[in-house]
């Protein structure tokens, strides 16, 4: 059966089975439902998150109607519910589950505060959960991996991975606490900050991230693949090692995808990848109203 192994910072998965792969849901409960229910219609599968689980925008219906082009269609942020939701997932299923860490998630833990919808998006999510839940989500957080390995050749990253040199030693000791985020964001300063904020990756970078990664890795890494960065058609196909994966922040509804991968196959490039994609609403027509997924919200929680 397909499950999970962690070492510190790093996490490989291992079948036979299918590795069900979601990216950015930023607060959205209905996409995470939904991929929890993919994950859950297979027996052996696992399930990884890339990153990004909480923070959504908090606008209205009205407010957010103008942006549609750049947020995707509507949905109340829902990060408390999200993180309880999430929390049950991973105990009910404790090896089949990972989410790499996000920049979203990292300030949290000690990372540079995320501005991108409120002025303290961290605060904002932590004002609406218990004194023991904001214990808990600190904790559960700095238990994410951050870079995920797998036996099918494709390793996974938050945002696009770096050339810098790393071990296991390199990552286990880096503190995610940020002193000085000026300092921690020059490049070559922070591992981790280079792995949460890069946005594009050429060949020879992500190549030479191949080579420090498959030193410690049993199966050989050919090709990786980050969220982060939203692509308009739900994924782009960087170059020949470089795929990234958007399911849902900032998507439309049909253009929202999730990878499928066999981890007894093998994957050697982005084109392989590309085949894996999956819609995530496959019954969706082509344009829809971002008030017709308002006006159905209730429903689908219904039947979730
Ligand atoms: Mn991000």
């Amino acid at each position: 059966m397909a499950r999970f192994r962690q070492e510190g910072r790093i996490a490989w998965v291992e079948g036979p089975g299918d590795l069900i792969v979601v990216s950015d849901l930023h607060g959205n409960l209905r996409d995470f439902l939904r991929a929890v229910q993919i994950f859950e219609s297979k027996s052996d599968a696992c399930l990884l998150f890339l990153g990004d689980l909480y923070h959504g925008p908090y606008l209205s219906p009205t407010d957010w109607a103008p942006h549609v082009d750049k947020l995707g269609d509507f949905y109340y942020d829902q990060s408390p519910g999200l993180f309880r939701a999430f929390l049950h997932l991973r105990s009910k299923y404790p090896n089949r589950v990972r989410a790499i860490l996000g920049n979203h998630e990292h300030a949290h833990i000690g990372g540079p505060r995320v501005a991108k919808f409120t002025p303290d998006e961290a605060a904002s999510f932590e004002s609406s959960l218990t004194y023991a839940e904001r214990v808990k989500l600190a904790r559960d957080i700095d238990a994410w991996p951050w870079i995920v390995a797998s036996q099918c050749g494709v390793a996974f990253t938050h945002g696009s991975p770096p050339p810098t040199a790393f071990d296991q030693d390199k990552l286990n000791n880096e503190s995610p606490v940020v002193q000085n985020p000026q300092v921690w964001a020059q490049p070559g300063n922070a591992l981790l900050s280079e792995l949460l904020w890069r946005r594009f990756s050429p060949p020879h970078d992500v190549n030479t991230f191949l080579g420090h990664l498959n030193h410690m890795s049993e199966h050989a890494q050919s090709v990786v693949t980050y969220g982060h960065e939203p692509s308009p058609d739900g994924y782009q196909v960087q170059h020949a090692t470089l795929f990234n994966l958007s399911t849902s922040f900032a998507m439309k509804r049909d253009k929202k995808v999730y990878l499928s991968l066999a981890l007894d196959s093998r994957y050697e490039t982005s084109f392989d990848v590309e085949e894996q994609i999956v819609p995530l609403y496959p019954d969706v027509e082509r344009t829809i109203d971002p008030f017709d997924v308002f006006d159905d919200f209730d429903d689908t929680l219904d039947e979730a």
